[in-house]
C-alpha cells in the first residue's frame, strides 16, 4: 500500500543528522524512480534527495548501491584530479543514521538518499542545441572518467539491458498474449516494429563479433538525466545513474539523440510536430565527440549513428510492449501513454533512416584526425 506523506516524510528524516526535515516533495519527470526533494529543517537549508528505488525495475537494490557508491567514489577522484567541483558534478550518497545507504519501508521498498545540486536544471525537452551540445560533453567526460574503471566488477542491475534481439522477444511475446486485448487496434505498428527485427541484432552481433569494445557506459543518457548550471547553461552532473554498467558507446550515444534530436517531446501526441532534427544531432555529437573521439576506432564511431536508430527502435518496442502489458513498467499518467510514445519513436526512426548517410557522414567528419 501507498505511503502516507508523514511515512515518506520519516524515511528522509532517517538520512538528516538531527532528523528534521521539511514535508517532501515530489520532483523530477523520470518514468521509474519516485523522487522527492528534501528540505533540512535545522537552520541550515539544506536540501537534499530522497528516492524510492523501483524494485520491479531493479531487484537487487542493493547491487544498484554497490556500482553507484564506486562509481561516483571513482568518479570524485577523477574530477578532482580534472579540477573540478566533486560536490557538484557527480552525486553523493547519504548514509543513514545507522550508517546505512538504504532503508527499507513496510512494504519492502528500498529508499535512498543523496546530495541535491542546486541552482540546476533539468530539461524533458530539448529546445536548444547549446544545451544539447553540453549534454554531449557531460556524457562524453562521463565516458572517459570511466575509461580506467574495471567494467567487469560492476553488477549487471538490469539483466541484457541494451540486448534489442531479447527486447524483440519479450516483444513478441507482450503481442501473442496480448494482456489487455489491445493488439488489434494497434496492428499497424506491431507490423511496423517488426519489419525491424533483424536490423535489432546488428550492434549485438559486432558486440559478439569482437568489433566493438565493451566499455563502462551509462545506459540511460537521455536530457532529463544531466544537470545543468541555471546561471552559465553547462552542464555539471549526470545523474541517474542506476544502469551504469558495461556497454556500448553507441547505446549511451544513440539514448541521447533518440531523446533529444526530436522538435518534440517523447509523448507527443500531434506526430507532424515530430521530427529528427540533425542540427540537433550535429551539436550533440560535436559535443560529445569532442570528449572521447580520440579514444574510438573508426568502427566505433560509425556505430554511433547505428545506435541511434537502435535505442529509438529498442524504445518504440519497449513503450508499444508495456502499452501491450497493461502499463506495468513505465509510469503512466493516462492509458494510451506508452501507446503515444511508442508512435513517436518510429517516426524518429523513419526519419534516421532517411537521414542515415547524413548522419554516418556527420561522425566521420567530426572524429576525423
Ligand atoms: P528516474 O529513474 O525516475 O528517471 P532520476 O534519478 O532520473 O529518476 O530522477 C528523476 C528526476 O529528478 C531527474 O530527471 C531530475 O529532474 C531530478 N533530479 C534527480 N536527482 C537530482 C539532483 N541530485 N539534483 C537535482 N535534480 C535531480
Ligand atoms: C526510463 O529512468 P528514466 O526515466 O531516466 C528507462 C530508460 C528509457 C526511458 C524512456 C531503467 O528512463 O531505459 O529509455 O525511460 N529507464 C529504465 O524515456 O528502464
Ligand atoms: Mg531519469
Amino acid at each position: 500500500m501507498k505511503l502516507t506523506m508523514d511515512e515518506v516524510r520519516a524515511l528522509a528524516a532517517q538520512f538528516a543528522p538531527e532528523g528534521k526535515v521539511e514535508c517532501p516533495r515530489p520532483f523530477g519527470g523520470g518514468h521509474i524512480n519516485d523522487t522527492y526533494l528534501v528540505c533540512r529543517n535545522d537552520g541550515s537549508g539544506l536540501q537534499y534527495v530522497l528516492q524510492r528505488i523501483n524494485k520491479n525495475v531493479f531487484p537487487d537494490p542493493m547491487a544498484v548501491m554497490e556500482n553507484i557508491t564506486r562509481v561516483t567514489h571513482h568518479l570524485r577522484k577523477r574530477i578532482r584530479a580534472r579540477g573540478g567541483d566533486p560536490e557538484r558534478e557527480t552525486l553523493r550518497m547519504l548514509k543513514n543514521n545507522q550508517g546505512e545507504y538504504c532503508v527499507i519501508d513496510r512494504n519492502g521498498d528500498y529508499w535512498r538518499s543523496y546530495s541535491y545540486v542546486a541552482d540546476s536544471v533539468s530539461y524533458d525537452q530539448c529546445d536548444s542545441a547549446e544545451i544539447f551540445c553540453e549534454s554531449g560533453h557531460a556524457f562524453g567526460r562521463f565516458l572517459s572518467m570511466l575509461d580506467d574503471f574495471d567494467a567487469a566488477s560492476l553488477h549487471e542491475t538490469i539483466a541484457r539491458f541494451h540486448d534489442t534481439p531479447k527486447r524483440f522477444r519479450d516483444f513478441r511475446e507482450a503481442v501473442q498474449r496480448d494482456a489487455c486485448g489491445r493488439a488489434e487496434g494497434v496492428r499497424d505498428l506491431i507490423e511496423t516494429a517488426l519489419s525491424y527485427e533483424q536490423f535489432g541484432a546488428t550492434l549485438v552481433n559486432a558486440l559478439q563479433e569482437g568489433r566493438l569494445p565493451l566499455r563502462v557506459t551509462h545506459n540511460d543518457t537521455k536530457l532529463n538525466n544531466v544537470l545543468i548550471d541555471e546561471k552559465t547553461g553547462h552542464a555539471v552532473c549526470v545523474i541517474d545513474l542506476d544502469t551504469v554498467m558495461p556497454g556500448l558507446c553507441a547505446y549511451d550515444f544513440g539514448d541521447a539523440i533518440r531523446f533529444g534530436a526530436s522538435t518534440a517531446a517523447e509523448d507527443e501526441k500531434d506526430l507532424s510536430k515530430v521530427h529528427f532534427s540533425m542540427p540537433f544531432y550535429r551539436a550533440y555529437a560535436e559535443g560529445y565527440l569532442s570528449e572521447v573521439a580520440d579514444a574510438m576506432s573508426a568502427e566505433e564511431i560509425d556505430s554511433l549513428p547505428m545506435g541511434a536508430r537502435m535505442m529509438t527502435l529498442e524504445n518504440g518496442i519497449r513503450f508499444l510492449g508495456d502499452y501491450l502489458n497493461g502499463d506495468v513498467y513505465f509510469k503512466t499518467d493516462y492509458p494510451e501513454h506508452n501507446l503515444v510514445r511508442a508512435r513517436t519513436q518510429f517516426k524518429l526512426l523513419s526519419e534516421m533512416d532517411e537521414h542515415w548517410d547524413e548522419m554516418l557522414d556527420c561522425v566521420r567528419q567530426l572524429s576525423a584526425k
